[in-house]
Formats: C-alpha cells, structure tokens, sequence
C-alpha cells in the first residue's frame, strides 16, 4: 500500500475549542493588541494564542475562527509558517476532529465511474507541489474608503506556501469525466449552523480543473495542513482567491450544468468592470464570480509611523506577488509616488509565489514620508496608484503607503 511521504497524524484534534463554548468565555486569550491603520480612527484588535496549532494571530472573530497573520511575520521569510498562516471559514460547524483512517473523498456526478478515494488512494497518484499565495478575496478590507462590511481584515489574510498534494486532473482521470461535462464543484466537511444556511461550496470551469496547476493538497510547508487550514485535504487553485480553495475538501462533483448555487451566483462577485472598480453607490453594473488575482506589494520590515533615522540610507524590504503570474519588478518610491526606484528580487520561488525584495533609499530630511512599493506582472499588470473600490471590498490592488517619521 502507498504511504503518505510525510508525517501523518492518525487523526488530529481540536483541543480545548469547544465550538459551543468558546465564544461566552471571557477572553482568555488577550494577550495584547495590535493597532490596525484603518481610516476614522486608530482599531484595537486583540492578538490571540488560543487556536489549536496556531501560534499569536490577530482575532478577527471567535466562531467562525478568522485569525489575521500579524505583518511582521511575512517580514521573516518568502514562505508563510503553518502555525502563523491566516485562518477563515464561513460557518461555525467545522469537524473538530477528522480521523484520517476512515476519511474518503468522493468523486461523483459526470463521471465514468465514482470513487471513494482514502487517504492514501491519494498518496498513491503521481505527487505534484507548487509554491502559491493563498489570499482571501477581501484581504485589506479594513483598508477600504468610504468603509465597507465584512472581515476587517488589514494585510494578514493572506499566506504563501508550498504545496504537496495531487494534481486535481490525475484525480478526474481516474474517474473518467464524461463528455459534456461543464463545471466541477467541491464541498467540505464544514457544514452551515442552521439547515436553511447554504453550504459552502464551489466551481470552477472544468478546463481550469483539469489544468495540471490545480492540485488537492495533503501537506503545507512539508507538513500535514492545520485542521483549521484544512486537514486532511485541501483544494488548491494557483493564482485565484481562495475562496475556491476549498478546505476539508471531501466531495468532488462534475456537473453537466453551471453551478447555480448561492456560493457562485450570489456570493463572491465583482462588477465586471476593469480593476473591480465602481464609485459608492454606483447601482445596475453586471457581476462576475471573481477569479484570477492581481499584483501586490508590501513594506514589511517597516511597520506605519515607523520612527526612522534622517540623513542616513534607509534599507527597506518586503513581499510581493504577481497575482496569476509572476513577478516582474517592484520599485520602492522614497516621496510619495514621485520618484521610483527599483528594488532588488529575491529568489523565485515559482509564479505564484511570493517573491522577497529589498532596496536602500536616499537619505531622508527630517519629518513624515510616505513609502510606496509598487509590483509590475510579468504579464504586464501594474499596481494602480488611485485605489479602486466595490461594495464588498474585495481584490484591493492599489500601491500601498508606509508613512515613516525620520528624526
Ligand atoms: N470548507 C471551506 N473551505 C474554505 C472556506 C470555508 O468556509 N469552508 N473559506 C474559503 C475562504 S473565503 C478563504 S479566504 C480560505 C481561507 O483559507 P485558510 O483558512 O487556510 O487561510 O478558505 C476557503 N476555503
Ligand atoms: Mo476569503
């Protein structure tokens, strides 16, 4: 029998988060607070250490768990630690134990023949492993002006890391799609608190499923997921939001038909319009699912109103991604956006990776100065300098703003 090459507990636990519970609790898990940079006012978040194999997160919310990954840890390297990568689920039934023994994936709908794959009926296909961010669709909503609802997320719903699984195709050909076939759907363990509720569930277009890049995971990083990253199996989709990457995954479904469901027709859509981009209030535009991402940037090693030393060079560093592609160049601008300079990449790590970059700046005069970082695609793509807004705040692109205080 195939064995899993890694490290494979026979069934993990969430200890100690008793899902009916933990939310009546005094908050135990204060172990301080981060200040979020949102406009109209300095945010308190709590920073907790309280989630089974997570080590200190930014609470977003208790039940649902949405931990944030606090900005300095994207400051220590191009991948993102399991036990710090950013958490989020839409409802509050997630299993609190998954036995990997006695877990199946099923493959149904238009298919040859069904299957009920075990864990190491997995383990078994062709492995396959890409490096690829993993970013919430409404990662720096906080960010957005005039406010809009949801996660209020800063920088820190997003992660990078390196994936080992299967290729999702290897997985449909040996269940033999049948012809016709339009979309494939994927459900998780997870299930709605209430029936009424919908599931959560998602599609993707049959020829992007079977693309060789979209894999179901079974490890991160070299390791087993987290349960609240996903344990046993997640879907992993290179380049696109993660709200198709599907945790828990335990159901793969082809369907002769587009997928009508509340997750594809009414969540999780953009206007259709360049950047995702429409005024406040703007009424009537037409709506897509969203999809592919786009470039980001960030200054890590600088946190905002960082204090910086005047008329000396100041190093700067941090993150950047291509979005569904890779990273052609970043520049770092010491004035606002007057004045680009490039910074220096670091290695590559594959397309859908984060790539590290640093430069040294002139010299600063005393006083407040606005950093900017802005990332260039491969396939072109530039960061936009105004910032682009829609009423879920989903895909933010804009070059982001460090400002420091040199003395
Ligand atoms: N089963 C399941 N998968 C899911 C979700 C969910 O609610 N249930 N949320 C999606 C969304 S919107 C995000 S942002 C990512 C978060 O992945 P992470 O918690 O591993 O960081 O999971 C995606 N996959
Ligand atoms: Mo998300």
């Amino acid at each position: 029998m195939p064995h899993l090459h890694i490290p494979l507990n026979r069934r993990i636990l969430l200890r100690g988060f008793g899902l009916g519970g933990i939310a009546a609790t005094a908050p135990a898990w204060a172990a301080g607070s981060v200040r979020l940079p949102l406009p109209g006012g300095p945010e308190e978040r709590t920073l907790t250490t309280n989630f089974p194999g997570k080590g200190q997160m930014i609470l977003q919310r208790t039940r649902p768990p949405l931990l944030e990954t606090p900005l300095e840890v994207f400051d220590q390297g191009v991948f993102t630690p399991n036990d710090r990568f950013f958490v989020r689920w839409h409802w509050a039934s997630i299993p609190t134990e998954v036995d990997a023994q006695d877990f199946r994936l099923k493959v149904r709908g238009h298919v040859g023949r069904e299957l009920s794959l075990s864990l190491d009926d997995i383990a078994g296909l062709p492995r396959f492993e890409i490096a690829a961010v993993n970013q919430c669709s409404g990662n720096a909503r906080g960010l957005f002006e005039p406010r809009v609802v949801g996660a209020q997320w800063a920088n820190g719903s997003m992660g990078n890391a390196r994936w080992t699984g299967v290729r999702l195709k290897d997985v449909l050909d040996s269940a033999g799609v049948k012809s016709g076939a339009v979309q494939v759907r994927f459900n998780g363990l997870d299930e709605p608190v209430v029936d009424e509720a919908p599931d959560f569930k998602k599609s993707l277009d049959i020829d992007h499923a079977r693309d060789g890049e979209v894999m179901i995971a079974y490890a991160m990083n070299g390791e087993q997921l987290p349960l609240l990253n996903g344990f046993p199996l997640r879907l992993v989709v290179p380049g696109w939001y993660s709200t198709y990457w599907v945790k828990m995954l335990s159901d793969v479904e082809v369907l002769d038909y587009e997928d009508e469901q509340f997750w594809m027709k009414t969540a999780y859509r953009i206007p259709d319009t360049a950047g995702a981009n429409v005024l406040p209030g703007e009424k009537g535009y037409p709506t897509i699912p969203i999809n592919r991402m786009v470039p980001r940037s960030l200054l890590t090693n600088l946190p905002a109103e960082a204090s910086v030393r005047a008329g000396a060079p100041l190093d700067v560093r941090g993150i950047a991604f291509g979005g569904d592609c890779g990273v052609k160049a970043v520049e770092v601008s010491p004035d606002g956006g007057r004045n680009w300079m490039p910074a220096s990449l670091g290695t590559d790590e594959g397309t859908y990776s984060f790539r590290r970059f640093e430069a040294r700046l002139p010299a600063l005069a005393p006083g407040r100065h606005d950093l900017k970082v802005r990332c260039t695609s491969t396939k072109g793509a530039v960061q936009p300098l105004e910032p682009t807004w829609n009423p879920n705040g989903f895909m933010r692109s804009v070059v982001e703003t460090t400002p420091v205080i040199a003395s």
